[in-house]
């Protein structure tokens, strides 16, 4: 470990954030967040909010509500411009606390802040579009357009594995478009949602339009999808959680975007270039300890090229270096906590009765690693498609490489699966890649490269179970947090009506 521990005793204690003011919890008790590299470092006491500091959270946003939709949408984006240039001033800090919290290494934990600040800026711009329609009207003095208007206050549910990247993803758009939010964050990364929140009040965001409340998704979270006062939220996170508030939120038809799972793949061609997809799906299998929604969990190769990748994949992979995520020979952090752990050591044994473990498939508890949360990065080898370790969502540093025969089973294998986030095809052959490009069911495809890296401004999310049709990022990603409008004003004199006056008979 390059720095001490921080006892419990030590660490300090942080607060929730609501109407503007850093309060404590009405329980007055806390929970702790623990640096999964070394569970002996504590990184601090976070209030365990309830159901009745969660209303006094919405009630905040409610209030702060009316001034805030009034206020013109470019001098909100200029608070989010304030906010993404402060994120930039403390882009090293942000990434140094984001490791020490979650343990992805330093320069991924960088990449996170910088998404943040990317999408701060691309919606800070929306406050200057924010397009709808002009049209003409069907009537003769008479004018159409559609404009776009605001929830209300946004319920933001996220995940704790891109801790900076996925709150800005969905309280950037929330904010700019004129709503107020309540923002609860995983229990795992409390301290990276505080810091986010701390700069938020520092950028100008006026009071009551932030709400910060840290707790169980039992207490906090089950408050805010149940409330009537809540028409929106944004959540990502497990499948069984999210159909739990689509299920919750749908009784009170609610605005639901839902980010879940994934079981991305990755798909070798014979004609590929093995080198390149090797160091594609190293870097989307174990990058993020493989906790990323977009991981490639598994790989699917055409059987000619198929041993040939597995003992290129296994000579890399053996190499990795496991270890604390600010140590720059760092390649792989740990998994976020004792849960994970036993999770994948549990689908590793289930891997060794399906197929074949090239690589890996144990817990790493050696030295410098005894009080971390680590396991090694795992291979498995001749999976069949239908496989439980192909089939279910393990969000770990397993990998499970599939052979088959030729493009159409390929097509097969990289669509069987009830998730459909992000592909990717490695090909020399340019209409096999757009090929894929039409043919794979999911909301991202790449062409040789992995299946992780998407950029802001492009929509984000899935097809079937890896959400609800919703998508985060890009231009698109207002229309979760906005109502269409249809305007009409006649400037006639005298009743116009539509369908009938226009045509007669
Ligand atoms: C996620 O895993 O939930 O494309 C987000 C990527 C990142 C975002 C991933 N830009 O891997």
């Amino acid at each position: 470990m390059p720095v001490e521990p921080v006892s419990a005793a030590a660490a300090p204690v942080f607060k929730l954030f609501i109407g503007g003011e850093w309060v404590a919890s009405r329980s007055g008790r806390t929970f702790e967040s623990l640096n999964p590299a070394d569970r002996r470092d504590v990184v601090g006491h976070f209030q365990a909010g309830t159901a009745g500091d969660t209303a006094m959270a919405i009630g905040a946003a409610q209030a702060a509500f009316p001034a805030w939709r009034n206020t013109p949408a470019p001098r909100r984006g200029e608070i989010l411009y304030a906010f993404g240039a402060l994120m930039g001033q403390h882009k090293e800090r942000l990434a140094q606390a984001m490791t020490r919290e979650m343990g992805k290494v330093i320069a991924e934990a960088r990449g996170d802040v910088q998404e943040g600040i990317d999408i701060a800026y691309l919606m800070a711009g929306e406050g200057r579009r924010m397009f709808g329609d002009t049209t003409p009207s069907e009537l003769p003095d008479k004018w159409a357009m559609s404009i776009r208007q605001p929830l209300g206050v946004a319920g933001i549910i996220t995940p704790w594995n891109f801790p900076m990247a996925i709150p800005c993803w969905k309280m950037m758009p929330a904010l700019v478009t004129g709503n107020t939010v309540v923002f609860k964050p995983a229990s795992d990364t409390p301290h990276c949602a505080t810091l986010l929140v701390e700069l938020m009040q520092q950028a100008g965001f006026p009071a009551g339009t932030v709400n910060l409340v840290t707790g169980s998704g039992a207490e906090v979270g089950d408050t805010i999808v149940d409330s009537p006062d809540v028409p929106v939220i944004s959540f990502t996170g497990s499948s069984v959680t999210g159909k739990g508030i689509a299920a919750k939120g749908g009784q009170r038809l609610k605005r639901l975007s839902l980010e879940l799972g994934g079981k991305n793949a990755v798909a070798v061609m014979r004609d590929a270039d093995l080198d390149l997809a090797v160091d594609g799906i190293l870097w989307s299998a174990f990058g993020t300890t493989g906790q990323r929604c977009t991981a490639c969990s598994r790989v699917v190769v055409d059987r000619p090229v198929a041993d040939a990748l597995v003992a290129k994949l296994k000579a890399r992979a053996e190499k990795m270096r496991l270890g604390y995520g600010l140590d720059a020979t760092t390649d792989v952090g740990p998994l976020i906590n004792g849960a994970a752990v036993a999770k994948v050591a549990e689908y590793v044994e289930i891997g060794k009765g399906e197929a074949r473990l090239v690589c890996g498939g144990s817990i790493a508890a050696d030295g410098d690693l005894a009080n971390g949360s680590f396991f090694e990065p795992t291979i498995f080898s001749n999976v069949a498609p239908m496989a439980r370790i192909a089939q279910e969502e393990i969000f770990g540093p397993v990998l499970s490489v599939i052979p088959v025969d030729g493009y159409d089973e390929v097509v097969k294998a990289v669509n069987g699966t009830r998730y459909g986030l992000s592909s990717s095809i490695f090909t020399e052959n340019v209409n096999t890649a757009f090929r894929a490009m039409r043919d794979f069911e999911t909301g991202i495809v790449y062409v040789n490269a992995g299946t992780i890296g998407a950029e802001t401004h492009l929509p984000f999310g899935g097809w079937k179970e890896t959400g609800n049709g919703h998508r985060e990022a890009g231009h698109v990603a207002i229309d979760t947090f906005t109502e269409w409008k249809a305007v009409y004003i006649d400037f006639s004199g005298r009743l116009q009506r539509a369908q009938i006056d226009n045509q007669p008979g």
